[in-house]
């Protein structure tokens, strides 16, 4: 597939944002200056990078507890995300959110969210709003391995295909639910056969190979937009952190870490693009800075503005 030299580039970025994002905070969390609980997406940055570059800013996502990486696909402001995630009050939420509640509705990113399947019933609700308001927007759902086991899933996934609405659902299959092998919660080895269940297009890709994932996600986008409904695309992907920063990682060997690593989305993407001379060492160090620089600046910004107030304990608060 012919792919311009820009969105290439652009891709090659934000995979390269989202991982320099997520090793500082691994390093911030490591040293008590994040507070809470973080589950970081290290290893799975081809996913949300190679639906994304589809989308729009008016198009939707749904995210899940792993939601940093689609934040800055889709165009998520890293300065604030930092922020929320020190708990301050100019964070995303007001610093009352944390990492899991994280949401930018300018930007249809409709939340992160700490109830695993909690994405696909909101992604239907706003592919239904999408088609009243009579838009072409659509809406990518991520959710993961395990999230695909529960009912929601599947009672968004029948809606979507009976009402024909504009869903890409986005199966980031890292293989595990927390500690648990996808071999001992599901019966299927490939979560794309679920869609025939809905009748709709399910393919499975290569998760570490962010054109692959690029390649599936424009013909889902296509689709949804075109008003013919639904499809399910299974990432296959690995996480190269624990569950959440200070899992023990005791279900897993350290040889199955080492083997996924060897094929590192960003580095895999890199050696294909300094191949087809779309990138340069010197465009790879400038990449790598820039994108440092940013979160320095992200960092910079969530240590220096102030924490909510005692008095604004209860604003915003719905529940
Ligand atoms: C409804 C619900 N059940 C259980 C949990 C506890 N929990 C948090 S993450 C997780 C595993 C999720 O696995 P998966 O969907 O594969 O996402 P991954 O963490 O691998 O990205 C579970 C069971 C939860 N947060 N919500
Ligand atoms: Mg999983």
């Amino acid at each position: 597939m012919a792919v311009d030299r820009e969105k290439l580039l652009g891709m090659y970025t934000t995979m390269v944002t989202i991982r320099q994002f997520e090793g500082r905070v691994a390093e911030l969390f490591a040293t008590g200056k994040i507070p809470g609980f973080v589950h970081l997406y290290i290893g799975e940055e081809a996913v949300a990078t190679g639906v994304c570059a589809h989308l729009r800013r008016d198009d939707f996502i749904t995210s899940t507890h792993r939601g940093h990486g689609h934040l800055i696909a889709k165009g998520g402001d890293p300065r604030l995300m930092m922020a929320e995630l020190f708990g301050k009050r100019t964070g995303y939420c007001k610093g009352k959110g944390g990492s899991m509640h994280i949401a930018d509705v300018e930007l249809g990113i409709l939340g992160a969210n700490g109830i695993v399947g909690g994405g696909p019933p909101i992604a239907a609700g706003a592919a239904l709003s999408a088609r009243y308001r009579g838009t072409d927007q659509v809406v990518a759902c991520f959710f993961g391995d395990g999230a695909a086991n529960q009912g929601t899933f599947h009672e968004a996934a029948n809606l979507a295909a009976i009402w024909k609405l504009p869903v890409v659902f986005v199966c980031e299959n890292n293989h595990y639910g927390i500690s648990l092998h996808q071999g001992k919660h599901m019966a299927v080895a490939d979560v794309a056969d679920r869609a025939r269940a809905y009748d709709m297009p399910g393919v499975a890709v290569d998760g570490m190979d962010v054109m692959a994932v690029y390649e599936a996600a424009g013909e889902a986008v296509k689709r949804a937009r075109a008003g013919d409904g639904p499809s399910l695309i299974e990432c296959k992907t690995y996480r190269f952190r624990g569950h959440f920063e200070g899992d023990p990682e005791v279900y897993r060997s350290r040889d199955e870490v080492a083997e996924w690593q060897k094929r590192d989305p960003i580095a895999t993407f890199r050696a294909r693009l300094l191949e087809m001379q779309v990138l340069t060492e010197d465009k790879v160090r400038a990449i790598d800075e820039a994108a440092r620089a940013r979160i320095d600046e992200a960092v910079s910004f969530a240590e220096g503005s102030p924490l909510p107030e005692f008095e604004e304990l209860f604003e915003d608060v719905y529940a």
